[in-house]
């Protein structure tokens, strides 16, 4: 032991999710967490607590109940943008489809006006109201797209506003390029031309600026073919950018399987996977990320594989994809519930996709998502009797406190 410990947190269950024991949830009954520079030092049962760890300046919490989980990880946003749909939402709902409206030029393009129009300050403004409701709720990491610039100085713009957005709020933030998200209005009649500035201009650009952590993009009708989405993803290998693809999410156009080619780190959406799909994932290792609420928003009813992606053991993870269009939700809780009710995922298994699948989602398995020594210090205390309560009652947070990077966050 070198010298003690900064803070030790005890007499809570804790759900470290690490082992994927019997109960999936990999669960401490009466545990303690003990805190060194922002890492988890020791965890354990409270009753083997090294006392040689404590010393006169160990800051002791005594929760006196509770379960302590890892710190929520958002692995899916398009947290930034400009504007709002609440209309096309009316829309929707008197009967126009999603694809229409987007070929009609409104959808992504409308919000791509919106943010081109605002400030590096005022998408700040925007996006820290829906960030600032995702912490309430216990998220210590979040992945932040660009995606409604789609050109290079609005990308650029959008990825800076991610990152200053990490700097300001307590929270670890990843950004993605999602550059090849939509086309943009100057290049309607010309969707090669555009993957030609994404691939020579925006993804060099956004790599040597140090502003983007991965690359995805958006494999669909209405959005790029698979062989324009090949490209995109070979301009990101050549700046050893990892990549992420929108798959599967409308039809199925092989997305998942070319994005595994390229050892993607997630496919995401997924709705209209098929088996091949699902094998290609399991062997390149990539992630399916599941997004409850683009499901609950576009009513679509054609549900993920998700027995599939279980048989083959593809990892399963589950964010909010807080985006204007197809699901403004701020709340990973609710998707906790939704992914339990709508896509019938176990409690665990939801869980641990906002936890330990999604720091894989996000390349940072090694870094966060459980609870383990040497990981840094991200977890939540929770008013609860067991995990599943955390999916279980909607629109009551139960959060008690946050301990973000080995510090107690004020309420
Ligand atoms: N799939 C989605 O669900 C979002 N983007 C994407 O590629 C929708 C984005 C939007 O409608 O603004
Ligand atoms: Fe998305």
């Amino acid at each position: 032991m070198t010298g003690s410990w900064d803070s030790v947190w005890r007499q809570a269950d804790i759900a470290t999710m690490a082992a994927t024991g019997e109960d999936g949830f990999g669960a401490i009954h009466n545990g303690a967490i003990a805190i060194k520079n922002g890492r988890i030092a020791w965890i354990g049962p409270a009753a083997e607590l090294p006392k040689d760890g404590i010393g006169p300046h160990t800051a002791m919490h005594d929760l006196n109940g509770g379960w302590i989980t890892p710190g929520l990880i958002d692995c899916h946003t398009h947290l930034v943008y400009g504007g709002n749909r609440a209309h096309e939402f009316e829309l929707r709902l008197n009967g126009a489809s999603y694809e229409e409206i987007a070929r009609a030029g409104g959808g992504i393009r409308s919000t791509v006006t919106a943010t081109r129009a605002a400030s590096e300050d005022e998408l700040i403004r925007q996006g820290e109201k829906r960030l600032r409701a995702l912490l309430a709720e216990g998220v210590t990491t979040i992945e932040i797209k660009s995606g409604y610039g789609l050109d290079l100085d609005n990308e650029l713009k959008c990825l800076r506003v991610a990152r200053r957005l990490g700097e300001q709020h307590p929270v670890r933030v990843r950004t993605t390029l999602l550059a090849a998200h939509a086309l943009p209005p100057e290049y309607a009649a010309d969707a090669d031309g555009y993957i030609d500035l994404v691939c020579d201009r925006i993804i060099p650009a956004a790599a040597q600026a140090g502003l983007a952590d991965a690359v995805d993009a958006f494999c669909e009708g209405i959005g790029f073919t698979p062989e324009q989405t090949r490209r995109v993803f070979e301009a990101a290998r050549r700046h050893n950018l990892p990549v992420k693809l929108h798959a599967e999410q409308l039809s199925n156009l092989g997305g998942a399987a070319l994005a595994a080619a390229f050892g993607a780190l997630s496919a995401d959406h997924l709705e209209y996977l098929d088996e091949a799909g699902v094998q290609a994932m399991a062997k390149a290792g990539t992630v399916a990320v599941l997004l409850p609420g683009a499901f609950y928003m576009l009513r679509e009813t054609q549900l993920p594989p998700i027995d599939l992606l279980r048989r083959h053991g593809v990892a399963m993870a589950v964010s909010t994809d807080c985006n204007p269009g197809t699901s403004p939700v701020t709340s990973l809780l609710l998707m906790l519930s939704m992914a339990c009710t709508l896509f019938r995922l176990t409690p665990a298994e939801a869980l641990a996709g906002m936890t330990r699948q999604a720091a894989r989602a996000l390349g940072l398995q090694g870094e966060a998502g459980t609870l383990e020594v040497g990981k840094t210090a991200d977890f939540v205390v929770w008013d609860i009797d067991r995990p599943a309560a955390l999916a279980y009652q909607v629109g009551l947070n139960p959060m008690r406190q946050v301990v973000f990077a080995g510090r107690p966050l004020p309420r």
